[in-house]
């Protein structure tokens, strides 16, 4: 008789199919994660499509870049056969627990998502809706859903996966312990935040100036003309110092983070050495990190049978999951003739 196996922790996350690529922040900060966590936990991953409805995209538009999104996830290492591998829409109790946890939220608690006053001062009051107000609960709902115990994100994603905390921690006190899972964070510092290439202030985002992303599907000649025109800070010598030189320091993180060595050896390669010749370097290092990348995610978009299986048998998993879960904390609040 061989052991059982003990049964493995949870990790869930998931990325809005908000562009036809996602970018370097997505993939440093988030996606490599994945990937790693694959050997210690049960994961669960997700394109989330509902929250990007939140920004209104075309019907045509969200349905191509839910696959291109899924496609990616697999080029950067998402395994099937060990991860769950699903799409949001395609489990319908994600909708059905963030009604619930709505139930849970206090309206002046959601009100202080930075996310949700930064998005809606730029969108301006008539285009923003009650969906991406709720974002946030949606989010604590994807998570909750699965048991999850822990969360890889960026930092730009810790407030909001505080809510899912309190919100599950609420649960447990209302309904008793063991109603819900506390998740906990992932959050790699060193790659918790990539910087926009043309404003080092700000993080790199999808929905940011073109010139200061680099896409994961970029062209080889794009990346690296994104790189070679990055904003650079005064002085010319490469050191580590993010708060004098956050541009140079933006670098030095990409730069470490794809070639995993540690920035205080690159930093004493490049002694003497000017900017041009870190960005020279490091458009090669991007530009040969991401060819494979781009490849594998073209086959799985030139096979979309293959493509569809997946995300099939991955929505089936995942519904299993969610409905046991669901049906536990839905009985708790007294949904469901059958409870007591
Ligand atoms: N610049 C970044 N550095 C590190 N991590 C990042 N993430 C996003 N940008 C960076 C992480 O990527 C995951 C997916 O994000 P998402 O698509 O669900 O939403 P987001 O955080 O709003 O991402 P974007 O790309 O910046 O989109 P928009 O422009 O729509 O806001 C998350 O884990 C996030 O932390």
């Amino acid at each position: 008789m061989f052991p059982m196996p003990l049964p493995r922790p949870r990790a869930f996350s998931g990325i809005q199919p908000t562009a036809d690529s996602l970018h370097l922040g997505n993939y440093l900060g988030a996606l490599k994660q994945w990937v790693e966590l694959q050997e210690d936990y049960d994961c669960v991953y997700s394109v989330v499509d509902l929250h990007a409805l939140t920004v209104g995209p075309s019907p045509a538009e969200l349905r191509q870049r839910v696959r291109a999104t899924a496609a990616q996830f697999l080029a950067a290492g998402v395994d099937p056969a060990r991860s769950v591998l699903f799409i949001q829409s395609e489990v319908s109790e994600h909708a059905q627990l963030t009604w619930l946890l709505n139930c849970l939220t206090g309206f002046g608690e959601a009100g202080r998502m930075t996310q949700f006053k930064d998005k809606s001062s730029r969108l301006g009051e008539k285009a923003v809706t009650v969906g991406l107000f709720d974002y946030p609960v949606l989010m604590a709902a994807d998570i909750l859903l699965y048991d999850a115990q822990v969360v890889p994100v960026g930092e730009d994603q810790r407030q909001h996966l505080e809510l899912s905390r309190t919100l599950a921690a609420r649960l447990n006190s209302r309904f008793g312990p063991g109603t819900a899972v506390v998740p906990e964070p992932v959050i790699v510092k060193a790659t918790a935040k990539i910087f926009d290439l043309q404003d080092p202030g700000a993080k790199m985002s999808k929905t940011g100036h073109p010139s200061g992303i680099i896409e994961l599907l970029d062209d080889p000649k794009t990346i690296a003309k994104r790189i070679k025109t990055a904003v650079t800070d005064s002085g010319s010598e490469i050191t580590w110092d993010p708060s004098v030189k956050p541009g140079v320091a933006n670098l030095l993180t990409i730069y470490s983070a794809l070639t995993d060595q540690p920035v205080e050896a690159i930093v004493q390669r490049y002694q003497g050495k000017l900017y041009g010749h870190l960005k020279v370097d490091l458009a090669e290092v991007v530009v040969e990190s991401l060819r494979p990348f781009r490849e594998r995610t073209a086959l799985y978009l030139d096979d979309p049978g293959q493509l569809d299986q997946i995300l099939d048998q991955g929505a089936e998993r995942a519904r299993g999951i969610a409905a046991t879960v669901y049906g536990r904390i839905a009985g708790c609040f007294g949904l469901g003739r059958a409870g007591q």
